[in-house]
This record gives structure tokens, sequence and C-alpha cells, in this order.
């Protein structure tokens, strides 16, 4: 039923090459190169998952999926006529795929679905965006939410089920593979320097999150800040609606309105605080009512949202003393967007892997009381907050130890680390829940 399925929606889209006949490549055996393996081989194509380290844990694969791992190797490469490669792949480290097609798992997603996409774009924002988006949705459509926010994008079809919307947060990773995906609304909220590590210069990172206005047209709507500069209105065709700064929210209240209709948010309604937190809720509120979900959904939607984990979570208050988690935060943007929503004093932790962006606009903090830091990035946090003086501790522990011995009634002690987490911990997740196991035995 379901390859049936796939088959005649894949039969009636773009149809980009015969797939179904093709030897297939997919790189990097995470989440998306698992659920890409497995979806090629329900559709019953040959498929190969490769990896460049030793896979460890028992992978949950179609038995029909043929592992390499231990390395990317040439014959896999030359005979492959298609290759799909994960988003953490940096694809010009790969040998041997000159003349090859070479797509990622949203392009090859876009060939089977027949939903409406909505595709969030941005620095930061975009996972409460992409949640918040899909739940106000969700009150009125069958709704899938997947991409960056941890959902590989083909468990759309694993199984399958008939979805009215598609709400998906890409990466600039992802929007580097892309080629004719194409979504219905497209959103980039911000773009600020990140992954500098990966990217040349922050024109080829903005380059790839340019990528989701690709193959634009008519009847599409395009959501936009208008403070990302040089995007010109012939970069795409659809209904342009910018939004920008402040506009949209006074002392009182954010305001929604699209055609005739328009929708007043009450902030005192609204559990989370901050400028960036109001963009958030703008954008899916407007994506709400340009779908026609009813006023009172949306609301509910807003109003009863607490935050997601890991982005400026409330973890405890002890003795005066307010701990909030935002391990989720890996640029200095969004540390600097974590710090401003809080009207009271910041210690701020911050630690892990350098990605080549600079830290001094961390400087610009009135609300900043101290900065401790650990891990690689120690060293050029030091050098370039020197005016805020950081301290250097060894570890999460010892950092923890010493806000506390800093923090004043009232202050507030912040983990939002500006940084990948990658030289002590797993992930994000990993070193946000460290941190909260470390504030609930205090
Ligand atoms: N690998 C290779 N060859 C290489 C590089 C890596 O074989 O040259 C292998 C690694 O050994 C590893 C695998 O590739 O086994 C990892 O693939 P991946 O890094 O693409 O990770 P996934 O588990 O597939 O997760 C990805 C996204 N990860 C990245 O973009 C780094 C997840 O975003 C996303 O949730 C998931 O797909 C589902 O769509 C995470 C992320 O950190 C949250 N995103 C970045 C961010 O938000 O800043 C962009």
């Amino acid at each position: 039923m379901l390859l049936r399925k796939i088959i005649r929606i894949y039969l009636q889209s773009n149809g980009k090459g015969l797939i179904l006949r093709k030897k297939v490549l997919v790189v990097g055996a995470g989440k998306t190169g698992v659920a890409t393996a497995n979806f090629l081989a329900t559709l019953g194509v040959e498929v190969t998952l490769n990896d460049k380290n030793k896979i460890k844990e028992k992978l949950n694969l179609n038995r029909k999926v043929k592992v390499v791992d231990n390395g990317h190797y040439e014959k896999l490469f030359k005979e492959a006529e298609l290759i799909v490669v994960s988003p953490g792949v940096d694809i010009s480290n790969l040998k041997w795929i000159e003349g090859k097609d070479v797509i990622g798992d949203v392009e090859l997603f876009s060939w089977f679905d027949d939903s409406k996409i909505v595709a969030i774009t941005g620095t930061n924002g975009k996972t409460t965006t992409t949640f918040l988006t899909g739940e106000i949705l969700k009150k009125k459509y069958k709704v899938f939410v997947g991409g960056n926010i941890g959902t590989p994008v083909l468990e759309r079809f694993l199984p399958y089920d008939e979805k009215d919307f598609s709400v998906l947060e890409l990466s600039s990773f992802q929007l580097e593979t892309v080629d004719k995906f194409y979504a219905d609304i497209a959103v980039i909220l911000n773009i600020t320097p990140d992954h500098l590590n990966r990217y040349r210069s922050f024109e080829d990172y903005k380059n790839a999150k340019l990528n989701i206005l690709k193959n634009s047209k008519q009847g599409q709507y395009v959501i936009l800040n208008s403070e990302i500069k040089n995007i010109a209105e012939t970069d795409f065709m659809g209904n342009v609606i910018f939004f920008s700064g402040n506009s949209f929210f006074d002392t009182d209240s954010v305001k929604v309105s699209f055609g005739d209709k328009e929708m007043i948010l009450d902030k005192r309604l609204i559990k989370l605080r901050g400028a960036h937190f109001y963009e958030d809720i703008y954008v899916a509120s407007l994506i709400g009512l340009i779908n026609d979900v009813p006023e009172e959904s949306i609301k509910e939607v807003v109003y009863g949202f607490k935050g997601l984990e890991h982005r400026l979570e409330f973890v405890k208050e002890k003795n005066g003393i307010f701990y909030y988690n935002d391990s989720k935060s890996t640029t200095v943007s969004s540390t600097v967007r974590g710090v401003e929503s809080f009207e009271n004093n910041v210690v701020l932790i911050l630690c892990g892997v350098y990605k080549g962006e600079s830290f001094k606009e961390l400087e610009k903090c009135k609300n900043l009381k101290s900065v401790i830091c650990f891990g690689e990035a120690a060293g050029i946090i030091t050098e370039e907050l020197e005016k805020l003086a950081p301290i250097n501790v060894k570890n999460m522990e010892e950092a923890v130890d010493y806000a506390k011995k800093i923090a004043e009634k009232g202050d507030t002690i912040l983990l939002s680390p500006a940084c990948a987490s990658f030289d002590m911990f797993d992930d994000y997740v990993h070193r946000g829940n460290f941190f909260k196991e470390l504030i609930n035995n205090l």
C-alpha cells in the first residue's frame, strides 16, 4: 500500500531520474542516513549506507541495506548513480563526486511529498518557530514536523500517512544540497554569522540559506526578515511578507495581520519573554492565519507554550538565584539574544568548540555581570572578551560552583554556550542535561 502510494506520488511528481532503477549511495550513518537508506530500501532501490567511522551501535536498518563503514571508498562512489549526503557531511571534503548527482535528504523528500511544504530557516529561532507552526497547523490539519528539529524528513514516509502539511526546519547544511526543492511557504527568520568553520565566508553560508527560495514560483508565500541585507525581490516570485525588528509588537501586545484578518496577542498571557521570541510567535501565527486556522486555536497554542527543552529553559530558583539552561545556543547571536531576554543581571557560562565567530558582540549586553568559560574555545573567549575579564575553569562542575559563588540574590545563572558541544559532550542535549543534573542536585 505504502509502496504503491509512494510510487504513484513519484510518477506524478517532477521525477528527477528513474531512482527506482538506480544504485544509491547514502553517506553518513547518523539519523538522516538511516532514515534515507530505510526509505530507499522500502522502494526496492539498491542502497549502500557508508560512514567514515566504525559504526558502534546497532542501527535499526531495513535488512536490504548494505553497510560499509570505517572509511569512504573510491569504488563505492564510482559505482553509485546517485549520492545522498547527510547534512553533517561537508561535501567539499568528499573525493570522487565530480560528475555525480549529489543531493540531500530534503531534496529526495521533495520528490515524493504530496503535502504543502512550510520550510523555515534562519540562524536563530528556527526550532521554536517550526515547533509552534506545527502545533498551530495541527489545530486544523494533519501535519508532519521534521528536519533539523530532530526527526529526519524521510521519516515522513516511514510509515506513510496522508498529511496536509509538512513543516520543516532546514539548516544551511540541508539547504546546500537542494535542487528541485520547492516550499509553498518559505521563511527566513534572520541570518547572522554561524558555522564559519565549514563555510569559507559569511556570504557562502548566507547563499546556502537562500537556497530555500530556489525554484520560487507564483502563489508561494515568502516570509522574510527585512533586516537581511541584499535580498532582491527579483530573487523570488512569491507573495512576500516582510517583518522586521519590533515593527509587530509594542509594550502590551503582538499584532499579526494577513489580508483583512488581524489578531492581537496579549503579552501578559505569553509565558516566554524577549523580542526574538515575539518574532517566532509572529511568524508561526501568521502562517496559521494564512492557512485559515481559527484565531482562538492560534491563541491557545501561543498562550500555552512554555518553551522547549535546552532553549532558555527555566531549571530552578534557589536562594533567590535563577538557573536557566540554553544549551542549544551554539551561536554568539543567540547567546546575546538569550542574555538580553533577562532584565536582571546574568552570570553567563560559555563553553565548547569554537565555530569561527567573534565573541565581541557579547560586550554590548548591559546586564552581563560575569562570564565563566571552559573547553576548547576558552582561550579565544578570554582574549576577545578581555574587557569582561572571563573566569577560566576546567569543566561544567567548576563553572556551576564558581557561578554560584559570585551570583547574588535576583541574578540569573545562564548556560548559553555560544559554541558547539563536541569537545566534552555528545551533543547539546547531553550538555544541557548534565548542567540540569548539577543544578537539580544543588
Ligand atoms: N560522517 C561521514 N563522513 C563525513 C562526515 C560525517 O561518514 O565526512 C558521518 C559521521 O561519522 C556520523 C554521521 O555522518 O556517523 C552523522 O551525520 P550528521 O552529522 O548529518 O548527523 P545526523 O544524525 O544525520 O543529524 C542530522 C543533523 N546534524 C547536523 O546537521 C550536524 C541534525 O541537526 C538533525 O536534527 C538530523 O540530521 C535530522 O534532520 C543537529 C545539528 O546540530 C541538531 N544541526 C546544526 C545546527 O542546528 O546548528 C545544523
